[in-house]
């Protein structure tokens, strides 16, 4: 299988099926397409026809949108869901709320694993969707999280999902409750998130677009 992404410093969505392989032992080549060069859309449309990172290549067969991507995965690994019904059914509510919602901290604190900026992107609406974000992970751990300190104990997809989110709140300093800042010390502390975030830092892209912060 190759798993086709972006740059990593910026691109959230790849992140997300990259941990997820990684972390499962899912054996994967990587192509990386850095983002909004003058050939980058021809370069994803040749792989994806929704133009997008990520894209999983397996076979003949195309799957892109992360969210499909891990549902996919998780078809042969399903060890990337929790296995009680329940869990799982919150599993998929707060991975699909992740991929759905959080437009405000998306745009406010957008991934940017190289840069610290602790106290930028904060508006009254980036900062009530961190607070939720910290009442679902809270609501995981102490319902589920018995097992491991992940959001279901052991490692889902559902990890997976908030990787990014983790390190937003890494670059821009977000103060978390302590259980929240447990979880996020697990999910940094993962040796592929370690991995993903060395490479970050290698990479010498500059997408002006995410560097400017007012
Ligand atoms: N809903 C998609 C979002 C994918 C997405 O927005 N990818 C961005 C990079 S993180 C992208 O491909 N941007 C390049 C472009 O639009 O040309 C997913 O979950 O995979």
């Amino acid at each position: 299988m190759k798993l086709v992404i972006g740059n990593k410093n910026y691109s959230s969505w790849s992140l997300r099926p990259w941990l997820a392989m990684k972390v499962a032992g899912i054996a994967f080549e990587e192509e990386r397409i850095p983002l909004y060069l003058p050939e980058s859309k021809a370069r994803i449309l040749a792989v994806n026809p929704a133009g997008k990172v990520p894209c999983l290549v397996d076979g003949a067969l195309r799957v892109w949108d992360s969210l499909s991507i891990l549902e996919y995965l998780a078809e042969t690994h399903p060890q990337l869901w929790p296995a009680d019904r329940a869990a799982r059914a919150l599993a998929r509510s707060v991975s699909a709320e992740m991929h759905s919602g959080f437009a405000q901290l998306r745009t406010h604190m957008s991934m940017n694993i190289r840069r610290s900026l602790p106290g930028r992107g904060r508006t009254p609406e980036s900062l009530a969707e961190a607070a939720r974000i910290m009442a679902l992970w809270s609501d995981c751990r102490a319902r589920h999280g018995a097992g491991g300190p992940f959001l279901f104990g052991a490692f889902s997809n559902a990890d997976a999902m908030y990787a990014p989110v983790v390190l937003r709140f890494r670059t821009y300093a977000v103060e978390l409750p302590p259980d929240c800042d447990a979880y996020a010390q697990a999910v940094l502390a993962l040796p592929a998130m370690r991995e993903w975030i060395a490479a970050a830092e290698r990479e010498t892209e500059s997408i002006p677009q995410f560097e400017q912060y007012p």
